[in-house]
C-alpha cells in the first residue's frame, strides 16, 4: 500500500479536555506520523466551508456552532494506507457504536461531540488539507 497523507482534526470536546496529547498517541503508536500541526480557533465561515458538503444535513447547524465552540487542532497524518488507517483508528461516528480501543470509544461524549474528524477518502484528504495547510508547512 502507498504512503499516503490524510488531513485530521482534533475537535473542541477533546482540546477542552486536554486530550491533545492521549490521541496524537494513538495516531503515532498505529505508525501515522503527524507531518503538520496546528491550533486554531475556527471562524464561523471557517467551519462553514470545511462542512459545506453537510449544509443540507439537519445536524449542520449544530455540527457549525460545535466545532467553533473551542480550538481545534488541525494535522496532517502521514503514513501506508493514512486515510483508511486514522478511520480505524478513530472508530465509528457514534461513540456508542465504536470498537475497543479507538479514540472515539475512549474519548468520544456523543455522536456529535466525537473528538476527531479524519478525511473519507484520497481525494478529500488533498482538498481538506489545502483547506488548511500551506505545502511549505507540511514536513514528511
Ligand atoms: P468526520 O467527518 O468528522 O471525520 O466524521 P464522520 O465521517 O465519521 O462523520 P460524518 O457523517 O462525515 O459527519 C461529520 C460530523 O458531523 C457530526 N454528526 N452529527 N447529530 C448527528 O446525527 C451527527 N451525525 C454526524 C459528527 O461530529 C461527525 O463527525
Ligand atoms: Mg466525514
Amino acid at each position: 500500500m502507498a504512503v499516503e497523507r490524510t488531513l485530521s482534526i482534533i475537535k473542541p470536546d477533546a482540546t477542552r479536555r486536554n486530550l491533545t496529547g492521549k490521541v496524537n498517541a494513538k495516531f503515532e503508536d498505529a505508525g501515522l506520523a503527524i507531518v503538520a500541526q496546528k491550533r486554531v480557533q475556527l471562524t464561523k465561515a471557517q467551519a462553514e466551508g470545511f462542512y459545506a458538503v453537510h449544509a443540507a444535513r439537519p445536524f449542520f447547524g449544530s455540527l457549525v456552532e460545535f466545532m467553533i465552540s473551542g480550538p481545534v487542532v488541525v494535522q496532517v497524518l502521514e503514513g501506508e494506507g493514512a486515510v483508511a488507517k486514522n478511520r480505524e483508528v478513530m472508530g465509528a461516528t457514534n461513540p456508542a457504536n465504536a470498537a475497543e480501543g479507538t479514540i472515539r470509544k475512549e474519548f468520544a461524549e456523543s455522536i456529535e461531540a466525537n473528538s476527531v474528524h479524519g478525511s473519507d477518502s484520497a481525494e478529500n484528504a488533498a482538498i481538506e488539507i489545502a483547506y488548511f495547510f500551506a505545502q511549505t508547512e507540511i514536513v514528511g
